[in-house]
């Protein structure tokens, strides 16, 4: 069966996109679509290092409910809408955080780790001096500080995110190299009964995997991880849905039968 949820887009409500709203819908449903997900960005107290540009991640809450629900309406025949937020987390950040998830009906939270003891792995500057394999750690060892003190979400995004703008990339990556502070992380995940995502939009950065790599999906579910949601992360119409087929497949090869759909914070299991 084709995939035909799409649980992480983003539209102009987020600071890194431009695209309209009604835009990324129109396209989803010239694609088939059946559930769309948006997953604004939030993401408080983050510095724009280039510009230092404050707030640039900080989203307008109460606006993209409002267009979200008018939108909602207008599509109820062709489409199902729902409302979720990608998060970024920070571990000084996580009460705010768990007050700012409560204040709202979300559908969906993505938590994921933009900014990396308060740097951002986006640019070179995380990277410069120092082994590539030292940022890589230093990523996924603050992905451990966020789970030990943050949990109202329920997907981590894009696990290995960090992999897309190193120096080389995911080409002296894999699971087994960083299976020390991978299996933490993983662990910590399932004992928490969150779910991690697939997220596609590493094919346009030239990754040979997506993200997280093949080697963390089949381990998740060998630790009895069952929660995979799939997204495109798009930011513009023409990325939405990409891949999904490859997505399938691999969790397929992972020895998963179910991908995850989320509405009111609930999971519902869809045959892949
Ligand atoms: N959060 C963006 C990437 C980014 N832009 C980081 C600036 N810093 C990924 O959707
Ligand atoms: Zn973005
Ligand atoms: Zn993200
Ligand atoms: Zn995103």
């Amino acid at each position: 069966m084709a995939v035909l949820s799409d649980y992480h887009l983003h539209s102009s409500f987020s600071g890194d996109s431009e695209t309209p709203m009604e835009t990324m819908i129109e396209r989803a449903i010239s694609l088939g679509m059946k559930n769309m997900c948006f997953t604004e960005h939030m993401d408080m107290d983050y510095v724009y290092i280039k510009e230092e540009e404050t707030g640039m991640f900080d989203l307008n809450t109460d606006s993209y409910l409002f267009d979200l629900i008018k939108y909602k309406e207008k599509y109820s025949d062709k489409i199902n809408i729902y409302f979720g937020v990608e998060l970024g987390l920070q571990p000084h950040l996580a009460r705010t955080l768990s007050k700012y998830v409560k204040e709202y009906d979300f559908d969906f939270v993505i938590g994921s780790s933009h900014l990396c003891n308060r740097k951002d792995p986006y640019f070179p500057y995380f990277y410069e001096g120092r082994p590539e394999e030292e940022a890589y750690r230093e990523y996924f060892s603050s992905i451990l500080d966020n789970l030990k003190v943050f949990q109202n979400f329920d997907v981590y995004g894009h696990l290995d995110y960090v992999v897309r703008y190193g120096p080389n990339k995911d080409k002296d990556y894999s699971y087994g190299k960083y299976k020390d502070v991978l299996d933490p992380i993983l662990e910590k995940l399932i004992d928490m009964e969150k779910g991690i995502e697939v997220n596609t939009s590493g094919v346009s950065y030239g990754l040979k995997e997506l993200n997280p790599c093949t080697g963390i999906l089949k381990r998740y579910r060998e630790l009895g991880g069952e929660i995979i949601t799939i997204g495109s992360d798009a930011h513009s119409p023409d990325r939405i849905l990409k891949d999904f087929n490859r997505a399938a497949d691999i969790l397929k090869e992972c020895g998963y039968k179910y991908h995850t759909i989320f509405a009111k914070r609930m999971p519902e299991y869809v045959k892949l």
